[in-house]
C-alpha cells in the first residue's frame, strides 16, 4: 500500500495541474416545464410520470427484418442490453405499392410491433417520415410519388394529399401505442418525429412542417413532437425558443443527429483523429456551435452513431465500423454527449438488419449490418456488452437523469479531462474521465481533487488507451451511500432487505470503492482479494483491490442493510445480467426474470456450455431456465448457482446444395418473344428532374409503373447505312446494370459505378452493333437493373432521378455522330406494375425478370422439366439464367441459428469473374450478391424466411455477360450464430405457387 501511495504522490510531483471541463451552459435552467400527458420536460430532461429520466434508445427497422417473430428477439436483446428505448423509422415505401393501396398485416403489422416494445417495457420514439433517408430506395419515398410533379417536402397540396394518405394510416397506429394511451403502460410512444432532416428552410417548408406537426395532433398524437436536424445546426428548433433562434418550427423539442468519431480507413483499420464534440453544456459560440441549438429543450441526440453503412464495392467495412464506434468510442463519445446534457440519445443503428429485396438505395448493398451492437445475424457484438454496462449504470442511478455543470476539479495529469456534473436534487456527482482531447490514447495514471458531496477527496486513477471512465461519486443507492468508486458501477440493486452492487475496472487495474457508515461495519471477503480501511472520523470504508476476475465483500452493520459488493474486472462484469432487482451471471443472454408462486422462471440464450448464478430476493425457492427445472444451492457470495452447466447449443448440421436444375431466363432476347401485352412506350408525361434529350420519349420506368428492380424494353427500328452502334442513356442507381441484344444476339453490358464518396446513378453505355442493322427490320431488348432510387437528402427532388432507359439513339455515319431514327419501344416490368402480384411479399421484393413475372422464384413453382445442373457452373449464356434446389433443414428444437447463403470464395470480398445473382429464399428476395463488385458474399436468410424445420427451395436469378467463367460459383449454406434459445418463430406465409399471384 505505502508503495502504491509513493507512486501517486511521485505522479501528481511530476504532473503539472489541469483542470476539469469548464462549462459554459447556456441552457435556460429556468425554462418551464411543459408537459404533453405523462411525458413532459424541461431544459434539463425529458420527464415520464414527473419522474427524470435518461433516455437510452436504439435505432431498429422493421422492415429490414421481414419476419415478425423476430422484431421480440431484438426488442429483448436491446432491453437486456441495457437500452430503455427503440427507436423506430417506418418506410412509407414499403406499406403501399400504389396510391391509395396501404397494407400493415404480417411483416408490415407496425400494431404487433408497438405491442411487443409495451410488453416488453420498452420506450419508443416514433420516426415515421414522410422522408426517412436511411439508404432506403427513394429515401423511403413509395415508387408511386416519383411519378408526382409536385416538390416533395413542401406544402404542394398535391404532395401534402399525399402524405396525408401515409398519415391517416400511420398515426392513429402511432397514436394508440402511445405511453399516453394508458396509464399503467410500462413503455410505448414517448416521441414522436415528423420530419427528417429537412435541411432546405424555406416558407413553404415551414408551412410544410405546420402541416405535418397539425396533422399529427389531429390524428391524435399527444406526445412531444420533433424534427431531426442534420447535424446540430439549429434548424427548426420549438417557436417558443427565447433565445439563439436560426430557424424555428412548430416543434415542441429539438434534436439533432451527429455521426463524428472518423471513419474506418481504405485498409479496414478504425481511426481515431477526432475527439468527441461538446454539443451542450461545455460547448463554445452561439446556436450553431453553442451550448445549446435550443435553450429551452433538453439535449436530444435523435440519430448519433452508432456504426456506419458500408458501399458497393468496399473490402468490406462493417467489421471495422463495430470497432471504430464501438467499445471504448461509446464510452468516450456517448458520455461527453451524457455530460454536455444530451440526456435523450439514440444510437442509429443498434440492429441494422437487410435491406432485402429493392429496400437498399444505391449507396448500400444488401447488408446493412452497419456495425451495430447486434449484428445482422442477430449476435450480441462485445459493444453490447459495453451498452450493458452504461445502461446497467443509467438504470441503477436516476440522479444522473437532468444534471447539471458542477464545476471544474483538480487533476494532475495535462493529459486528462473531467467532466463534473452534479443533480440539483441529490447533488450526486457523474464524473466522466476521458483523455484531453477526448481521443488521446497515453496511458496516464493521475489523481483528481474534487468538492464531493461527502467531503473533499484527491482520487487515485489510471486512464490507458483511448477511454472513458463513467465515475459516479456522493450518491445514494437504496440503503447505501457511496461516497466515490474508482470502479464503474454496472448496477446497483435492492434485493429483500439488502443491497446488491456490481463495480468493475480495467483488468489488472486498482479500484477503490468509499462507502459511508455511522460506524464501522464487520467487513468479510468472501471471494478473492480486498483490503479495507475504515476511517472513524469521516465514517468512510475504503475498499481497495486490483480488478481481477472477479472478488464479493459483504458489509454488514455500521448502521446500514447488509451490502454485497461484486468487484469484477470487465470480462468477469459483462457475464451479468441485470433484470429487475434480479442479477444473474453466465449466460450468453438473459432475456426475462420472471418470479411467480416461489418460482423464477429465466428465459435466454447460451452459446456454449455455461455457468448460472443468480443473487435473487430470498423468496425464490425453484428457478427455470427456458422452462426447465434447474437444480441450485446456495453459495456463501449469497447467490444460488446452478449445480450443473446450462447446455450449449448442439451443431447445426448444414446440407450441401446439390440437385440443381436451370432455365434460361431472357427469353425477351429472342426476337420471336410475344411482346404483345406489354406497353407501349408514348409520349406521357414525366415528373422526373432528369431531362432527356429533345425528340425521345418518356422511357423512364416509374411512368409505367415499375418502380423497383428490372425492367426489360424491345424496340423495333428499320435498319439504315449509319447504324454503327447503339448509344444508351440509362438510370441504374448504384453497381446498376443495362444488358443489351439485337435480333437475340447480344451486344454488351454496362454498369454504373458504386462506392465512395457516392455511387453515380446514370450513365451512358455504347454497343457496336452488326453490320445486319445497316438494313432491313430489327428488334433490339434491353434489360436494366435499377439497383435503388436516390435519396431526397437535400429537397431537391434527387429521388425523381429517371430510372430505366433515358433515352435510346443509333451513332454512325461518317461523323460518328448520334442521331435518333424512330425506335417502337415497348416496356414490361413487375407483374401487374402497381397492382401487385404478391402483395404478401410486398412491393420490394420483385421486379420484372421473365423468371419473377411467371413464378419461378416461389417455392411451389414445379421446375421438374428444367435441365439438371451443376454448381459450380463454368459456363453461362449472356443474360440471366435461373438456378433452383431445395434442401432440409433440421435445426435442433429450442435453438436459434442465423443460416445464410454464401456464394464464392468467402474469404474475399470481390471474385475474379463478374456476374450477379439475385437469391430467392422460399420465394422471398433476400439480396444480390455482385461477384466482381462484392463485398457481400454472405448473406444471411432470417428464420420465418428461412424454414429451420422443413423443406426450402432456393432460386437464384444469375445475370452475367456470358464470358468465359463469368458463371455461378460454389453455393453453400453457412451457420452464422447459433444459440441454445431463442424464441420460438412462426414461418411468414405467403403465396407458393405461381397459380397463387394475383393477376
Ligand atoms: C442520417 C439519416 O437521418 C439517416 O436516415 C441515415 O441516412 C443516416 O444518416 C446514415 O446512415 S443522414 C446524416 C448523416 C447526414
Amino acid at each position: 500500500m505505502r508503495s502504491f501511495i509513493a507512486v501517486l504522490l511521485l505522479g501528481s510531483a511530476l504532473a503539472i495541474p489541469a483542470m476539469a471541463q469548464v462549462a459554459k451552459p447556456t441552457a435556460n435552467l429556468s425554462a418551464p416545464v411543459k408537459s404533453f400527458g405523462r411525458v413532459s420536460y424541461d431544459a434539463r430532461s425529458l420527464m415520464i410520470d414527473g419522474e427524470r429520466k435518461i433516455i437510452w434508445g436504439g435505432e431498429f427497422h422493421p422492415f429490414r427484418l421481414p419476419s415478425p417473430d423476430l422484431w421480440r428477439d431484438i426488442l429483448q436483446k436491446m432491453k437486456a442490453s441495457g437500452f430503455n428505448t427503440v427507436a423506430l423509422y417506418f418506410d412509407w415505401g414499403y406499406h403501399s405499392p400504389k396510391q391509395g393501396v396501404y397494407d400493415f398485416t404480417g411483416i408490415r403489422d407496425l400494431d404487433r410491433l408497438l405491442t411487443m416494445a409495451e410488453e416488453e417495457g420498452l420506450y419508443v420514439i416514433t420516426r415515421a417520415g414522410p422522408y426517412v433517408n436511411a439508404e432506403l430506395s427513394r429515401g423511403g419515398f413509395p415508387g408511386w410519388l416519383v411519378n408526382q410533379r409536385a416538390r416533395a417536402r413542401t406544402d404542394d397540396p398535391d404532395y401534402l394529399k399525399a402524405v396525408d394518405e401515409w398519415l391517416d394510416q400511420i398515426n392513429p397506429i402511432i397514436a394508440r401505442h402511445q405511453i399516453n394511451a394508458d396509464k399503467r403502460r410500462k413503455g410505448g410512444v414517448i416521441l414522436h418525429q415528423i420530419e427528417n432532416e429537412l435541411a432546405l428552410t424555406t416558407p413553404a417548408q415551414r408551412r410544410y412542417m405546420d402541416h405535418l406537426y397539425t396533422k399529427a395532433r389531429a390524428d391524435g398524437i399527444t406526445v412531444p413532437i420533433f424534427h431531426n436536424d442534420q447535424g446540430r445546426n439549429g434548424y427548426w428548433t420549438p417557436e417558443s425558443s427565447t433565445v439563439d433562434k436560426v430557424v424555428t418550427g412548430p416543434n415542441d423539442m429539438y434534436a439533432f443527429d451527429g455521426y463524428p468519431g472518423g471513419t474506418c480507413t481504405v485498409a479496414g483499420q478504425p481511426t481515431r483523429d477526432v475527439a468527441a464534440p461538446d454539443w451542450g453544456y461545455y460547448g463554445t459560440g452561439g446556436a450553431k456551435g453553442g451550448a445549446s441549438a435550443s435553450p429551452d429543450t433538453p439535449g436530444f441526440a435523435a440519430e448519433f452513431g452508432g456504426g456506419w453503412f458500408d458501399y458497393w464495392g468496399s473490402n468490406g467495412g462493417y467489421d471495422c465500423n463495430a470497432i471504430q464506434r464501438g467499445k471504448r468510442f461509446q464510452r468516450v463519445f456517448y458520455g461527453t454527449n451524457l455530460a454536455n446534457g444530451i440526456g435523450i440519445q439514440s444510437f442509429y443503428m443498434t440492429y441494422g438488419g437487410t435491406s432485402w429485396g429493392w429496400l437498399p438505395g444505391p449507396v448500400v448493398f444488401t447488408s446493412y449490418d452497419y456495425g451495430a451492437a447486434i449484428s445482422e445475424p442477430r449476435a450480441l457484438r462485445e459493444k453490447a456488452q459495453e451498452m450493458k454496462q452504461l445502461g446497467g449504470l443509467i438504470a441503477s442511478v436516476p440522479d444522473l437523469a437532468g444534471m447539471t455543470p458542477a464545476g471544474p476539479v483538480e487533476i494532475t495529469s495535462p493529459n486528462i479531462q473531467i467532466y463534473h456534473n452534479k443533480s440539483p436534487e441529490t447533488d450526486a456527482r457523474f464524473l466522466m474521465v476521458t483523455h484531453k482531447p477526448s481521443n488521446g490514447q497515453t496511458n496516464d495514471s493521475f489523481t483528481f481533487t474534487a468538492d464531493l458531496p461527502d467531503g473533499r477527496y484527491t482520487v487515485p486513477m489510471r486512464l490507458n488507451g483511448f477511454d472513458a471512465k463513467w465515475l459516479v461519486a456522493g450518491v445514494t443507492l437504496g440503503g447505501q451511500r457511496l461516497v466515490y468508486s474508482t470502479s464503474e458501477l454496472q448496477s446497483a440493486q435492492r434485493q429483500d432487505k439488502g443491497d446488491l452492487m456490481l463495480l468493475y475496472g480495467r483488468a489488472g487495474e486498482p479500484g477503490e470503492t468509499v462507502l459511508r457508515y455511522s460506524a464501522a461495519p464487520t467487513v468479510t471477503v468472501i471471494e478473492g482479494e480486498a483490503t479495507s480501511r475504515f476511517d472513524t472520523a469521516k465514517g468512510d470504508l475504503n475498499l481497495s483491490y486490483s480488478h481481477r476476475g472477479r472478488a464479493i465483500v459483504r458489509v454488514e452493520g455500521g448502521g446500514r442493510p447488509p451490502l454485497t459488493v461484486i468487484l469484477g474486472d470487465e470480462a468477469e462484469a459483462v457475464r451479468y445480467w441485470r433484470q429487475g432487482d434480479m442479477l444473474i451471471r453466465g449466460p450468453e443472454l438473459v432475456r426475462h426474470a420472471t418470479v411467480k408462486d416461489g418460482t423464477l422462471a429465466l428465459t435466454g440464450d447460451t452459446a456454449t456450455q455455461s455457468p448460472l448464478e443468480i443473487w435473487a430476493p430470498g423468496a425464490i425457492r425453484s428457478v427455470t431456465w427456458n422452462g426447465g427445472k434447474i437444480a441450485t444451492r446456495a453459495t456463501p457470495a449469497g447467490s444460488l448457482a446452478a449445480t450443473q452447466p446450462l447446455a450449449g447449443p448442439a451443431a447445426v448440421a448444414l446440407p450441401a446444395l446439390t440437385d440443381w436444375r436451370m432455365a434460361k431466363g431472357s427469353p425477351e432476347a429472342d426476337p420471336a418473344f410475344d411482346d404483345s401485352n406489354w406497353q407501349a412506350i408514348d409520349n406521357r408525361s414525366s415528373a422526373s428532374i432528369t431531362a432527356r434529350p429533345d425528340g425521345q420519349p418518356n422511357m423512364g420506368m416509374d411512368a409505367y409503373g415499375f418502380h423497383d428492380g428490372d425492367v426489360w424494353y424491345r424496340g423495333r427500328f428499320t435498319g439504315t447505312p449509319d447504324a454503327k452502334a447503339l448509344s444508351l442513356y440509362y438510370g441504374a442507381g448504384g453497381s446498376g446494370l443495362v444488358q443489351a441484344w439485337i435480333d437475340g444476339q447480344f451486344i454488351g453490358e454496362a454498369e454504373t459505378p458504386g462506392g465512395l464518396p457516392r455511387p453515380i446513378t446514370t450513365g451512358t453505355a455504347r454497343f457496336a452493333l452488326p453490320a445486319s442493322a445497316q438494313s432491313g427490320e430489327h428488334i433490339l431488348s434491353i434489360m436494366v437493373r435499377n439497383n435503388g432510387h436516390n435519396w431526397d437528402l437535400d429537397s431537391d427532388d434527387f429521388h425523381k432521378e429517371a430510372r430505366g432507359l433515358i433515352s435510346a439513339s443509333l451513332e454512325g455515319g461518317p461523323s460518328g455522330r448520334s442521331f435518333t431514327v424512330p425506335i417502337a419501344w415497348k416496356i414490361q416490368g413487375k407483374r401487374g406494375g402497381e397492382m401487385l402480384a404478391d402483395p404478401v411479399r410486398g412491393p420490394a421484393n420483385n421486379g420484372g425478370l421473365y423468371g419473377e413475372r411467371m413464378g419461378w422464384h416461389l417455392p411451389g413453382f414445379d421446375d421438374k422439366r428444367w435441365a439438371k445442373a451443376t454448381v459450380p457452373a463454368t459456363q453461362a449464356e449472356a443474360g440471366t439464367s435461373w438456378y433452383r434446389t431445395s434442401f432440409d433443414l433440421a435445426v435442433p428444437k429450442g435453438q436459434d441459428a442465423t443460416i445464410a447463403l454464401s456464394f464464392g470464395d468467402a474469404a474475399k470480398p470481390r471474385s475474379p469473374v463478374r456476374y450477379r445473382v439475385l437469391m430467392f429464399v422460399n420465394g422471398w428476395n433476400m439480396g444480390q450478391f455482385i461477384a466482381h463488385v462484392g463485398p457481400q458474399r454472405t448473406f444471411p436468410i432470417p428464420e420465418g424466411i428461412l424454414n429451420h424445420r422443413g423443406k426450402n427451395r432456393v432460386a437464384l436469378a444469375v445475370t452475367s455477360d456470358g464470358q468465359p467463367g463469368d458463371a455461378l460459383e460454389a453455393v453453400r449454406l453457412v451457420t452464422l450464430h447459433s444459440v441454445k434459445g431463442g424464441l420460438p418463430v412462426q414461418m411468414v406465409t405467403a403465396p407458393n405457387a405461381p397459380s397463387d399471384l394475383k393477376e
